[in-house]
């Protein structure tokens, strides 16, 4: 090792104390810029939180949800701007069709729905009928098929992504599910999870429905109890109406329960997609707090395609898509729809189709209006009609949206 001789002398001291100085203010300045950057962040964050302060939960919480309108901070984005180039077209054919999702084995109940249809509304309107099916239809099943319908008939599959598991869903998870509510209705089905999924999410996406605005959901096995003798969805168009439903019920609760928390999660995210002038009075029996259950049951719908292919439904589908209840609950399509259409649409965008008899085991709609029954010679009992039932949602349904309740409802309570 080489010594160097060294001696400290007062030039170095002064020159040592210099340096330190230095170094001393340089680390303050650093310090200074990083609290105050930080300072920015907060203020940044603080700003951000006050423009979006209302979330759906505060206006729960405040009971705000029925003034919504009054809100001045939250700006909306209209999903009627979807809707309306379909209401453009008055006085016009609307663009429309009957979808059907069905199986190959459901042959016998889906020609009983299509003879009754044809029967009392399509042999007349000849809107054109879409079939949708998981595997390829048999040429059996389509032949049979567009013997009982005069205009046009489409069949369609549907493609892989739409009916299988996302690669965000655990299917060991599912699958455990699936043990879990085999006690409950379709419980342990499989299939009937990517049923309720593709019904939320995916059949408007079907190219086959690229050309329409409108759409009327059949099902096997359903029957119509009156003509209808005007065109419902000319009329759905003309009055600027955008989902119509026959019968209302209450959802089985333990196959929905994390829906509510997961749908007011996204909407506390997304208060502006609320409509001032929402129906949550009708899904909610205190503001929003909890769901009542009540839904549209959406094997009957009349409803317009552009409400489904609105970014605000596609992203409150998305999110509770990535949620995994479809899977590892059993969500429906019916409380899903009627969610999101009761919360995005003004309330008087949803109509009640009162008139139109209509049956899906086990509950009937049937015009309790004696006049409406003997012009549309009904076929069913008024006695049995679901609508005001003690266990429908009607009674809700005309509360929440502020229409008057036919004469004699009380007396159909059941
Ligand atoms: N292609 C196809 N359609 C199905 C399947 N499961 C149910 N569907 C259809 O989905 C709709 C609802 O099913 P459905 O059995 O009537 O259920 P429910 O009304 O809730 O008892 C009907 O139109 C069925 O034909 C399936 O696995 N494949
Ligand atoms: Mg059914």
């Amino acid at each position: 090792m080489i010594l160097i001789p060294f001696t400290l002398n007062r030039r170095h001291v002064r020159l040592g104390t210099i340096a330190l100085a230095f170094i001393f203010v340089i680390i303050n300045l650093v310090l200074y810029c990083n609290s105050s950057s930080k300072a920015q962040i907060i203020d940044k964050v603080g700003s951000f939180t006050n423009e979006h302060k209302i979330t759906l939960t505060d206006m729960i919480n405040d009971g705000q949800i029925r003034n919504f309108k009054n809100s001045t901070t939250v700006k909306s984005k209209d999903i009627l701007s979807f809707i309306r180039p379909s209401f453009a077209n008055k006085g016009q054919r609307p663009k429309a069709c009957f979808v059907t999702l069905v199986k190959n084995s459901e042959f016998d109940g889906i020609v009983k729905s299509i003879r009754n249809v044809q029967k009392k509304f399509n042999s007349q309107f000849k809107y054109d009928w879409i079939f949708l099916n998981d595997e390829e239809f048999t040429e059996e099943f389509k032949l049979g098929i567009t013997n009982e319908i005069s205009s046009v008939v489409k069949f369609g599959l549907i493609p892989k992504e739409h009916w299988s598991y996302p690669e965000y869903i655990d299917q060991s998870k599912a699958a455990e599910t699936r043990k879990d509510m085999a006690r409950v209705i379709y419980g342990s089905s499989e299939s009937y999870r990517h049923m309720c999924r593709y019904q939320s999410g995916f059949f408007w996406r079907h190219p086959l429905l690229d050309d329409y605005d409108w759409y009327w959901r059949v099902e096997p096995d359903i029957k119509l109890y009156c003509d209808t003798n005007y065109d419902v969805f000319q009329w759905m168009q003309d009055h600027e109406k955008v989902y119509g439903f026959t019968l209302t019920m209450y959802e089985n609760k333990k196959t929905i329960n994390t829906l509510w928390n997961t749908t007011v999660d996204f909407f506390d995210n997304h208060p502006e997609y609320i409509s001032s002038d929402n129906l949550m009075e009708f899904i909610s029996n205190d503001q929003g707090h909890t769901y009542n259950l009540c839904h549209f049951w959406s094997n009957f719908e009349i409803a317009n395609l552009n409400l489904w292919r609105s970014p605000q439904y596609q992203e409150y589908f998305d999110y509770l898509d990535h949620a995994g209840g479809f899977f590892y609950e059993r969500w429906g399509d019916a409380p899903i729809h009627s969610i999101a259409a009761s919360l995005l649409l003004p309330k008087d965008k949803i109509h009640h189709f009162a008139d139109i008899g209509y049956r899906h085991k086990p509950n009937d709609n049937c015009p309790i209006d004696t006049k409406v029954w003997e012009e549309n010679n009904c076929e069913c009992n008024p006695e049995k009609d679901f609508t005001f039932h003690k266990y429908g949602c009607g009674t809700q349904f005309y509360d929440a949206a502020g229409i008057a309740k036919p004469k004699g409802w009380e007396t159909h309570r059941g």
